[in-house]
């Protein structure tokens, strides 16, 4: 066991019972979501992997320690703190080392369920290849972990604060496997569809698990992105939701806002400029998330 994960009591139970365990990000709780709703959602996002039939082990780094499984205490002190620094691969190391409090990214989760022997993770969006990455060169490291970590991503494809055919061309290059959840399109997170045809579709949770299963079977190092949807009812319009993307990213380059910055900033403009709406779509988008992920965990775990 590696020295320096803490599981949960939870966790740690489940492991021994052999039960399909589900991992889950925290910098969504910490730079995703305004407080008290990202407190509350985590919790519900929690419970709703239970009624479906996983363990959910949210992942965060406290006092030098990698924890699997926070406790309410911790979801609180994740969602109400303002000294929680956003932690992706780069930062594992010195965060651990000076016992700093961090939220994990996508790319940093992975990296921690991977050393767990987690292999699906639950969020709501990826982070990807910025718009004009072609002269900022701001491309997320999540894509970089998915091209070598083996966790299977469930998620709500990506945004459109990103580059989505960009996103895409690089998954591609690396070898990462979309898969489309009941969907022939990458779902664009706050609106089902977005206009870019993926490679896969599985309309079942065993499907993906048996994906899965084969690819690592055959040694192929990555991960995979399992794209689910927003419900119908919770998608925002799409002409809403654009317009109100290019004003934030207008006013991300007015500001100067660069590097790790970037998506929080631009998660909290749109969330100003849609009046809220965009919080409460991601809410629903990620509990859908946490029922499909749940049902892949069990789906692998009988594997
Ligand atoms: N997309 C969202 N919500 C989020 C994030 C992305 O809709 O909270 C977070 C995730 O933790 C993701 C990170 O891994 O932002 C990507 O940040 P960056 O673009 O700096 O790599
Ligand atoms: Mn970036």
């Amino acid at each position: 066991m590696n020295q320096y994960l803490s599981y949960s009591e939870e966790v740690k139970q489940a492991m021994e019972a052999g039960k399909p365990i589900v991992a889950l990000e925290s910098t969504i709780i910490s730079h995703g979501m305004p407080y008290p709703q990202n407190v509350q959602t985590a919790r519900e996002v929690e419970q709703i992997v239970r009624d479906n039939g996983a363990v959910p082990a949210t992942i965060a780094l406290i006092d030098g320690m990698i924890k699997i499984g926070l406790s309410d205490e911790e979801l609180e002190m994740f969602g109400n703190s303002k000294n929680v620094a956003k932690a992706s691969r780069r930062d594992l190391g010195y965060l651990l080392a000076t016992k700093q409090l961090g939220a994990t990214t996508v790319a940093a989760t992975m990296i921690c369920a991977d050393l767990a022997g987690i292999r699906i993770f639950v969020t709501g969006g990826i982070g990807g290849v910025h718009r004009g990455a072609e002269t900022t060169m701001d491309i997320s490291a999540d894509l970089e972990e998915l091209a070598q970590t083996n966790v299977a991503v469930v998620c709500a494809g990506a945004k459109s604060i990103l580059d989505i055919g960009l996103t895409l061309e690089y998954l591609e290059t690396k070898g990462v496997p979309v898969i489309g959840y009941e969907t022939d399109e990458l779902p664009a997170f706050y609106t089902r569809k977005s206009g870019f045809p993926i490679n896969f579709r599985a309309d079942d949770e065993k499907t993906v698990a048996d994906t899965l299963r084969v690819k690592w079977d055959l040694g192929l190092q990555g991960g995979a992105v399992i794209a689910n949807p927003i419900p119908a009812q919770d998608e925002l319009e799409p002409e809403l939701i654009d317009s109100i993307i290019a004003k934030a990213l207008k006013e991300a380059e007015a500001n100067g806002v660069k590097g790790k910055d970037t998506t929080p900033f631009l998660l909290a403009k749109v969330k100003e400029l849609t009046e809220g709406k965009s919080l409460v779509a991601n809410i629903a988008l990620v509990k859908n998330n946490a029922v499909v992920g749940a049902k892949i965990a069990v789906a692998f775990n009988q594997g």
